[in-house]
């Protein structure tokens, strides 16, 4: 181990010798990288055994986040951080003439997951971890993560994403404690002493081995487990064709399904669902056990979070569990499992909300099933108390109907507490998509607005931001982030704004050189750097975005003497592989950005970039460097948002509808500091239950909009006449569901009211210097300490 420069460069030169053989000017980067994540993860160790021994001996209540999906992205520069050793490594790595942020670079993401849900997953590990709070991940190890995006002529091509290929270093393989999990077969019941019992037989067994990854908290000493399953074939297979056996099991955690707010419906994804709540609760289970000898008290000491409906299943598992295994009763065994699972939901799109078909379920999870289905009629008793001969009301709430198993309700039945992800998403939840059961269970329903760990998020991601802010308001912001209101002390500091302002230069600098590497494009730094970073959806609008580029570019085409303050506008996104109209809009940026960036008329004013292959390090270097933030869902449609959050906190201004977070960034920062436009949910609500509005009203009404729509398919882009059909026909055949053209106008004026506003320099830097100053209530501390309070009732350890 190493304590000081000195005694890390000797071990660094060591093990870097003793591992290839080589001396160090003869070993790559990535060598150096894999020796150096040895070398911390042996650092943290210690600190991993005492927090585990703690969890295991402590009499205090654990809690397990189940999660189909974690994006944490790289580990290295975070763990530095939080073990606060970053400027030891660093001056010695230079000491060696080895650049640490060159080695970073060669840490592979890990990309486990498509969007918000996995990377909030991933800042609440970083929270649970520097509150020192007993809260774990669980999680499946996909061999694959979320594959690889290309442009090909502008069109997105997939790869597979290959995280794994030279060894993943933080993760510790425990083969000992695999667990058995069983699929196919059949029931058979027996008789227990003459109670009528149920036993799963005939299983295909699929072994999950576990993956330790450890999860350490900012300078605490605290080292919590993120464990991920990986699916192997059992040691003794009872089929006969071991190869296809083999290939079947490991299909389980082969690939993550690259769908983001909605679902395919493929028995691997049902199988992944299954494997990852079985294995986890076996070793819950296991380990609970061991502490205590009273299954009854399982609740008191353990909480188990769902992470959306995906692993939903954790019901009937662990009332199978308590039933088949522990010999309860139903009514116990009901009481216990309701009171131990609570279940976040993180989207009301439709077709999102998953459903499982009996048909696939019932073979696949024959004694699952069985339990479900008992639920369900318990269920519906129930509501036949409440709800007497409503046999509409009753089938509109079960959970089993027309042959489909619905998991957002049996998640609500099955669980103590139900939160959406932001106020107006709460909201939302209560009055329209679950009103039925808020009314029957108000008690049940909470809010709790996301957050992001300002750890990764500022600290590393903007170090020099990070440095002016500590100057000014000392540290204690750090571990109390709430503390960042005391910047807006500086309010009329020029001084202090001007450095503000050199930070953002410096990161905008940064981001041009990344630019100029991955695409070759040079980017004008004194432009308006204008971003939008997300997944690519239709309710996201990008399309919006795209319509006031096109809007800028034609004027400037009518009007010579037109000319825009210069803004660069950057996209970052990946669409779903089977998402038709997201794939074409990704081609429709590409091909905008073909267009102006060629046209030497507009190309000083204006640019469009679309950086590939979107993910969290290159999140890192986005966020820091933008000016202009783009949060232009259709109202009600974006849950909360957490790219919102990271931006605020990094000082870009907001452009924004009144969606999701960014309601309670407004009621935060006031008008003056966020640029609000459009519809608001109630309208799009009262719109959408009254079958849309006219889009045509507004082609025809509006020659910007109608020049625009034109511009799609008449041949404006070369080679790509047919190409953006389907784009104008969600327009205007299909009427528009998400707007676009009916927030146009006020898009347009609001953009123009963000141009100016920037080019009065003052003004701006006091916007966004309260836009930090009033970040810190988006921190995932605050949003993991409300979980922790008032759902699972966990203290620091
Ligand atoms: C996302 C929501 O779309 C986003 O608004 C929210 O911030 C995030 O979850 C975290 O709560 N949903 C998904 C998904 O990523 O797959 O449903």
């Amino acid at each position: 181990m190493f304590s000081d420069k000195e005694q890390f460069k000797e071990v660094f030169l060591r093990k870097l010798e003793m591992t290839y053989g080589k001396s160090v000017e003869e070993t790559s980067k990535r060598d150096q990288f894999h020796v150096l994540g040895m070398m911390v993860r042996e650092y943290i160790s210690k600190d991993w055994i005492k927090s585990a021994e703690k969890a295991r001996t402590s009499k205090s209540k654990q809690v397990y986040y189940l999660s189909i999906e974690y994006l944490p992205g790289r580990f290295l520069g975070n763990n530095l951080l939080n073990l606060g050793i970053t400027g030891l490594i660093k001056d010695g790595l230079n000491d060696l003439g080895i650049d640490l942020a060159e080695i970073e670079d060669h840490e592979a993401d890990a990309g486990l997951g498509n969007g918000g849900l996995g990377r909030l997953a991933a800042c609440f590990l970083d929270s649970l971890a520097s509150l020192s709070l007993p809260g774990h991940g669980c999680g499946i190890r996909y061999k694959h993560g979320l594959f690889e995006q290309k442009f090909v002529d502008g069109f997105q091509v997939e790869l597979p994403e290959q995280w794994l290929r030279h060894g993943f270093v933080w993760e510790v393989r425990k083969p000992d404690l695999a667990e058995e999990i069983p699929f196919w077969g059949t029931v058979e019941s027996y008789s227990d002493g003459g109670r009528l019992k149920f036993r799963h037989i005939d299983a295909v067994k699929v072994l999950a081995v576990p993956y330790d990854v450890p999860v350490v908290g900012y300078q605490n000493k605290t080292v919590n487990t993120l464990r991920l399953w990986s699916a192997e074939p059992s040691p003794v297979p009872w089929q006969k064709d071991i190869m296809k056996y083999k290939r079947e099991t490991e299909a389980v955690t082969e690939f993550l399904y690259p769908n983001d707010t909605h679902d395919e419906g493929k028995i691997l994804r049902l199988k992944q669902q299954y494997f990852l709540v079985a294995a986890t609760l076996k070793s819950i289970v296991g380990t609970f056990r061991k502490k205590y000898k009273d299954i009854h008290r399982f609740h008191e000491m353990v909480g188990l979070h769902i992470n959306d409906t995906h692993p939903v299943l954790a019901i009937p598992e662990l009332m199978r569990i308590l039933i088949d295994e522990e010999n309860l009763t139903w009514d116990e065994a009901w009481k216990i499992t309701t009171q131990c699972i609570s279940y976040t939901n993180h989207t009301t799109l439709s077709e999102a909300l998953e459903k499982w078909p009996v048909r696939i379920l019932a073979p696949l999870l024959p004694r699952i099933y069985m339990i479900i289905h008992e639920i369900n009629e318990r269920y519906c008793q129930e509501l036949w108390q409440e709800y007497p001969g409503n046999w509409n009301h009753i089938e509109q709430m079960a959970i089993i109907a027309h042959g489909e198993i619905r998991m957002a309700h049996l998640a609500i039945a099955g669980s103590f507490s139900v939160n959406g992800v932001a106020k107006l998403h709460t909201e939302i939840l209560k009055t329209r998509e679950m009103q039925n059961f808020y009314k029957l269970y108000p008690d049940k329903f909470n809010n709790k607005t996301n957050g992001i760990t300002h750890r990764r998020w500022l600290m590393k991601a903007n170090p020099e931001l990070s440095g002016l802010i500590t100057e000014a308001i000392g540290d204690g912001w750090k571990k109390s982030p709430e503390e960042l209101e005391m910047l807006n002390q500086f309010d009329n500091d020029e001084a202090f704004l001007r450095r503000l302002r050199e930070v953002k230069r410096t990161k905008k600098h940064q981001l041009a050189d990344r630019i100029h590497k991955n695409t070759g494009l040079k980017v004008n730094v004194d432009s308006i750097f204008d971003v939008q970073v997300k997944r690519l959806h239709a309710y996201k609008r990008q399309l919006l975005n795209v319509f006031h580029i096109l809007y800028v570019y034609n004027r400037m085409k009518e009007d010579k003497q037109y000319k825009p303050y210069p803004r660069t506008f950057i996209f970052g996104a990946k669409a779903s592989p089977g998402y038709y109209y997201a794939k074409k809009v990704i081609k429709l940026i590409n091909s905008v950005a073909e267009k102006v960036n060629s046209d030497c008329e507009v190309n000083k004013y204006i640019q469009v970039i679309f950086l590939e292959n979107y993910n969290v390090s290159l999140a890192e270097e986005i966020f820091p460097a933008t000016e202009v933030s783009e949060q232009i869902s259709t109202a009600s449609k974006e849950a909360s948002g957490t790219g919102n959050m990271k931006f605020m906190m990094n000082g870009a201004l907001t452009i924004g509808t009144l969606d999701g977070a960014n309601v309670e960034m407004e009621e935060r920062l006031g008008r003056d500091n966020i640029f609000i436009f459009g519809l608001h949910a109630d309208q799009v609500l009262n719109y959408l239950s009254n079958g849309g509005y006219s889009p045509y009203d507004y082609y025809h009404g509006d020659e910007r909009i109608q020049l625009i729509c034109n511009q799609l398919i008449n041949g404006f882009f070369p080679n790509s006449s047919d190409q953006f059909e389907a784009i104008f026909d969600s327009l205007l055949t299909e009427n528009d569901q998400f707007f676009v053209l009916r927030d146009f106008a006020s898009y347009i004026s609001t953009q123009r009211k963000v141009e100016a506003a920037y080019q009065d320099e003052k003004s701006w830097s006091k916007k966004s210097l309260k836009n930090i100053a009033m970040s810190g209530f988006f921190s995932s501390d605050r949003t993991v300490k409300e979980y922790a309070d008032e759902i699972w009732k966990i203290q620091t350890i």
